[in-house]
């Protein structure tokens, strides 16, 4: 770890400009934040581009990246690796991702962060990894490792963050009840209401408050989406209770929307599958020819990961992937029928394998 950590350093000193690219959900805002304060104190140039597994698939991604050094915070980066050894020929790269790991690309230009890599041996978010790199705004990776559900494996270590800036400690097993989730809630907000926009005038308000008071303040202008946002996840969960379908064999509850007036597939399925939370819950989120899919289990029981990889398999412009308790998935409308077909196959897959 030391030794990749040298060799970011010394990349990060010697660049004129680098690229930093994010996931623009909560864990992705509050790691790249964390980078580039340490950017701006050492006085660098950098250019934001945000980014997304589904973004990452295409070739026409990487044009972007024009900078001798680019960093991929919480972004896979290692699952498109013939992209990735492209770039690396005009750029030295910095991954630091805690998606499940698909391969070591650590090379003498390449310096490749994952828990699985770095010998910690239980879920860590990306702001805990950028935090432990870079030491500086523990309030900053609380939120990020809250946001990405992570507050049950560090709960000792939020517990001593809230302490540090005067707030009680929480008990709830994800710490979803800390003084710092409610700060994931309104950075969520500004994504799922402005999209791009709205997360990139989170990362502003992170980036510029030195201290969580100053961020506290600033971040009140967001409170308006959050209420916004609340109300209709709000009136979408009274539906899904209304409306869901459940498979009890497969213990699967699936719910389908369409049209959304905002992206709020990953945090309804994921304040849903806490309600349900021996279930696998399944939303489908159907815009124009394309259905987003969610998929949720929080007992841990079967991989949503691999259910969604697996289920994507062999469908044309399809991509799945993500964490074992929270994943995602993209498919045509048109392959809508088969992917629903192999979603359950893969399930029972898994529930005769854990058998
Ligand atoms: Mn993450």
């Amino acid at each position: 770890m030391n030794q990749k950590k040298e060799k970011m350093i010394k990349w990060i000193k010697n660049a004129g400009t680098i690229d930093v690219v994010y996931h623009i959900d909560t864990d992705g805002l509050c790691s790249a934040a964390q980078l580039i304060k340490y950017l701006k104190k050492k006085g660098k140039n950098y250019n934001l581009i945000s980014g997304s597994p589904q973004k990452m698939r295409h070739s026409s991604f990487y044009y972007k990246l024009k900078s001798e050094l680019v960093i991929f915070l919480d972004l896979p980066a290692d699952h498109y690796e013939d992209e990735i050894y492209k770039l690396n020929d005009r750029a030295d790269i910095v991954i630091i991702d805690h998606h499940i790991m698909n391969k070591d690309m650590n090379s003498e230009t390449i310096a490749h962060f994952n828990p699985a890599l770095d010998g910690i041996d239980k879920y860590c978010p990306s702001s805990k990894q950028v935090y432990d790199l870079f030491r500086k705004y523990d309030w900053i990776a609380a939120i990020g490792v809250i946001g990405d559900l992570g507050g049950k494996q560090w709960k000792e270590w939020i517990n001593r963050v809230e302490k540090r800036h005067g707030l009680s400690p929480c008990k709830g097993e994800y710490c979803l009840d800390s003084e710092f989730a409610k700060y994931d809630h309104l950075i969520n907000a500004s994504r799922m209401i402005k999209g791009e926009e709205g997360s990139m005038e989170a990362l502003k308000i992170l980036v510029e408050s030195e201290t969580f008071e100053e961020f506290k303040k600033q971040s009140e202008k967001l409170i308006s989406w959050e209420q916004e946002i609340s109300s209709y996840l709000e009136e979408l969960k009274e539906r899904f209770e209304k409306d869901k379908e459940e498979n009890k064999k497969l213990e699967l509850l699936t719910f389908t929307i369409r049209n959304p007036k905002y992206s709020i597939g990953s945090a309804l399925s994921t304040i849903i599958s806490m309600e349900h939370y021996n279930k696998t819950v399944v939303l489908f989120i159907i815009k124009n020819s394309i259905v987003n899919v969610n998929f949720r289990r929080q007992d841990g029981k079967y991989d949503m990961a691999l259910l969604a990889k697996k289920s994507v398999e062999g469908l044309p412009k399809a991509s799945g992937g993500g964490h074992p308790k929270a994943a995602g998935a993209t498919v045509r409308i048109v392959d809508f029928a088969e992917f629903r077909n192999n979603l359950k196959k893969n399930l029972r897959a898994q529930m005769k394998a854990a058998k």
